[in-house]
């Protein structure tokens, strides 16, 4: 069989059904294969949005997203979204064509050594040097993909190995010397760590995107509701926790809630779980977990002790893991502490009002309020992500992503196209700002292509907006973040055929939203905000 007909075998045995890609040259008999396969490829509009889609489709499906482009500008323009991917612990596979093997190392057209490029920013890549090697190389992608902690994966295929013949077959075991992840926690340490539990009197739980990408939401929910220890998550953690439930208690971070932040500086014991607990998290402030002992679990062991030091590390699944806990937890003495932290929570809340031009935390928190329990939000990056971070509710099936750990702007688009290929019966909000959404517009093209339907949520504020905020707060003064030049976006969006409306006051809102929900197709709704809007 042709390699690149083995490579389409591959993709069916692992169940793919879908790939986001860009063809050229060096990847065209892969891209044949596909013509002839049942697998169905989206045509983006440029190779990072192929990374990008692949990400909002694996998170919302729970499978591998997979991403396929040429060598050269092909396999350049996927680097940020295999960088993105890797540090949020998005399980991809990216597939790149590479020039003749007999060619690398020559500098010939199209070359660049991306195994090379992706390297300090990719769980795994692999060069293919032998044919043969290819259908074992993609299972143990895969298998290397989803497993222990979840990464991007690369396979470079020079173009003379996609049309070599080799025999087919695929094995049903990997066997991968020096991966093998932990995925039972040990069971001293686990009693450690509950022993230490016991004795607390301020405990609190602080949850990464770990919870989401181990499916532990309802473990984690039973746990902390059976021994009464209050959560707060970081902002990849966000959708690892039910929001109704009365120990949620908030988002952590330079960017949180004032009750959560103070929640882990005054906590006795704090236990995080699946959390790289970066700078972001910590607000870099010198009391975050200052009175704490650190209990640390996660898959990766690197994790633990690289941010915190941790008095009792557990590594391994954190869902085996909470449920371990579940079996020997008990209600702790907490109606206290719970109580003063909800007492806080509830005083913090605002219930805002609407005011006579848009406020953005506004329409977040009436959009919440209108869709469904099963809606998905993939916020951007900058005020907008904030926005819709602090003040979409997340509750039953809903789920909250964002680039956390890059910050790349663009995100958002193409995360949510992939989003809603993976779920067309849920709803799908991209939010955005107007700097965010000109890096990835031309994605309305693949949108209307591939007949996708996301409500579109573009904050105009005629600028960089985050990083204007900052510049004000440390030099007084702006530069270089003035967008003025913008496009009439609703005319952009009619010019790809899609459906918008510009809202310049809270009132029209409601009505928007309601147009947007019931519309059949993509509908773009551009609020004009104020460019002095706070963050916060
Ligand atoms: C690719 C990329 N370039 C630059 C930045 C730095 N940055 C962070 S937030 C921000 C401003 C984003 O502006 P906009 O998309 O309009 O969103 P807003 O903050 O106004 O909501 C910038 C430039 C980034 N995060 N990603």
């Amino acid at each position: 069989m042709k390699a690149a007909d083995a490579i389409v075998e591959c993709l069916k045995k692992e169940e793919v059904t879908t790939v986001f890609g860009y063809p050229g040259a060096a990847i065209m008999p892969l891209y044949e294969a596909l013509r002839k396969s049942p697998i169905r490829h989206v045509l983006v509009r440029q190779e990072q949005a192929a990374a990008h889609s692949a990400s909002g489709y694996a998170r919302t499906s729970g499978k591998v997203g997979v991403c396929i482009a040429t060598s050269g500008p092909g396999a350049t323009n996927l680097i940020t979204g295999i960088a993105t991917a890797y540090m949020d612990s998005i399980p991809l596979v990216a597939f790149t064509g590479q020039v003749k093997s007999t060619l690398i190392g020559r500098d010939v057209f199209q070359e660049v050594d991306i195994t090379g490029a992706t390297e300090p920013f990719i769980k795994h890549s692999y060069l293919v040097k032998d044919a043969k090697d290819l259908p074992r190389i993609i299972k143990e992608a895969f298998h290397i993909a989803k497993t222990g902690r979840p990464g991007p994966v690369l396979i470079d295929i020079p173009v003379d190995m996609q049309n070599e013949n080799i025999e087919f077959s695929y094995d049903e075991e990997v066997n991968i010397r020096g991966y093998k992840p932990t995925y039972i926690g040990h069971i001293g340490q686990i009693k450690r760590a509950l022993r230490r539990l016991k004795d607390s009197k301020k405990p609190i739980i602080c949850i990464g995107g770990g919870i989401v990408s181990a499916k532990a939401e309802k473990e984690l929910l039973a746990f902390a509701e059976k021994s009464k220890i209050p959560v707060v998550c970081t902002l990849m953690g966000l959708g690892g926790m039910d929001h109704n439930s009365p120990y949620y208690i908030g988002m952590i971070g330079s960017h949180g809630d004032k009750v959560a932040n103070k929640a882990v500086s005054e906590a006795d014991v704090a236990v995080f779980m699946g959390a790289r607990i970066a700078d972001r998290a910590t607000g870099g402030s010198k009391l975050f977990a200052k009175n704490a002992d650190i209990i640390h679990i996660d898959v990766d062991p690197a994790e633990i002790g690289k941010n915190l030091g941790t008095s009792i590390p557990v590594v391994g699944d954190v869902k085996n893991i909470l449920e371990q806990f579940l079996e020997m937890a008990q209600p702790l003495n907490t109606d206290e502490w719970v109580k003063y932290l909800t007492d806080l929570k509830q005083s913090g809340i605002k219930n805002r009002k609407p005011s006579s031009n848009v406020n953005p935390k506004y329409a977040i928190q009436l959009l919440s309020e209108v869709l469904d329990q099963n809606a998905i939000l993939v916020a951007d990056v900058g005020q907008n992500q904030m926005w819709s971070a602090r003040n979409f509710k997340i509750f039953d099936e809903r789920k909250f992503f964002t680039s956390g750990g890059l910050g790349t702007m663009g995100y958002s688009l193409p995360a949510a196209i992939g989003a809603a290929i993976a779920a067309p019966n849920r709803q799908v909000v991209a939010t955005m700002g107007d700097g965010g959404f000109q890096m990835s517009f031309f994605e309305l093209a693949t949108l209307k292509q591939n007949k996708v339907k996301l409500i579109i949520l573009l904050f105009n504020n005629e600028g960089l907006g985050m990083v204007r905020e900052m510049q004000y707060k440390n030099y007084k003064a702006e530069y270089g973040v003035n967008l003025s030049g913008n496009p009439d976006f609703i005319k952009l969006a009619d010019a790809y055929g899609i459906k918008g409306r510009r809202v310049l006051q809270d009132d029209e809102l409601k009505e928007v939203f309601d147009e947007a929900i019931h519309s059949d197709e993509t509908f773009l709704i551009e609020c004009i905000v104020d460019p002095k809007e706070s963050t916060l």
